[in-house]
């Protein structure tokens, strides 16, 4: 059998203070009209973006090819804010390869990911420096910025894992979370159907 062609080793380097990665890869930018479904309050989403569109969030993709023996792997920021209520957070995707796991390791601010099951279950855990999260294969996943700096993290999954956006953007998912008395509250999501 022919062999691949061999991939030369890569290195990336993040800047804290500037929070870009050199080389960026493939800069993703995600600004509120592209995900003003997701949130309850349409009506502030409306008012918010009669005024402007703001980023949520944005991440470097390091360019890797998206076969099985790869890894890809990302540096995100989430922002943060809140539309209303409910904080600024990430589209939030199964893999189209749904046995297929990602770690995440926080490396600066404060937030929650956000994890449902195939099946339903939910799962929420705490994202702040140094939590190393760990999502299994069949868990759709959000990453939510409860603080009031960039939420920034590193993330590493199977190279083919792929992104489904689908059922999350139909439906959205079972819990969000919300900002009451100035702390972060788990809720159910009113608009959720099942
Ligand atoms: C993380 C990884 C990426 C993902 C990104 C943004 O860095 O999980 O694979 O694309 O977050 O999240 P989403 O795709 O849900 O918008
Ligand atoms: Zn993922």
């Amino acid at each position: 059998m022919e062999q691949e062609k061999l991939f030369r080793p890569i290195n990336s380097l993040f800047d804290f203070t500037s929070l870009e990665l050199n080389p960026p890869g493939e800069l993703i930018v995600r600004n509120l009209s592209d995900m003003d479904f997701m949130y309850q309050d349409q009506d502030k989403v409306t008012e918010i973006l009669q005024k402007n569109d703001p980023m949520i969030y944005r991440f470097y993709n390091v360019e890797i090819p998206e076969t099985a023996g790869h890894l890809q792997h990302c540096i995100s920021m989430v922002f943060p804010g809140k539309i209303g209520q409910e904080y600024y957070m990430t589209k939030g995707h199964f893999h189209e390869i749904e046995d297929t796991a990602e770690a995440y390791l926080t490396l600066r601010g404060q937030g929650r990911m956000v994890m449902q099951s195939t099946e339903g279950e939910t799962d929420i855990k705490e994202m702040k420096k140094g939590t190393i999260t760990y999502v299994p294969p069949r868990w759709a996943h959000r990453c939510v910025n409860t603080g009031n700096q960039p939420l920034v993290f590193f993330a590493v999954y199977r190279g083919d894992a792929g992104h489904n956006y689908g059922i999350i953007e139909e439906k959205g998912m079972k819990k969000i979370i919300l900002e009451e008395e100035g702390k972060p509250v788990i809720k159910d999501n009113p608009r959720y159907e099942n």
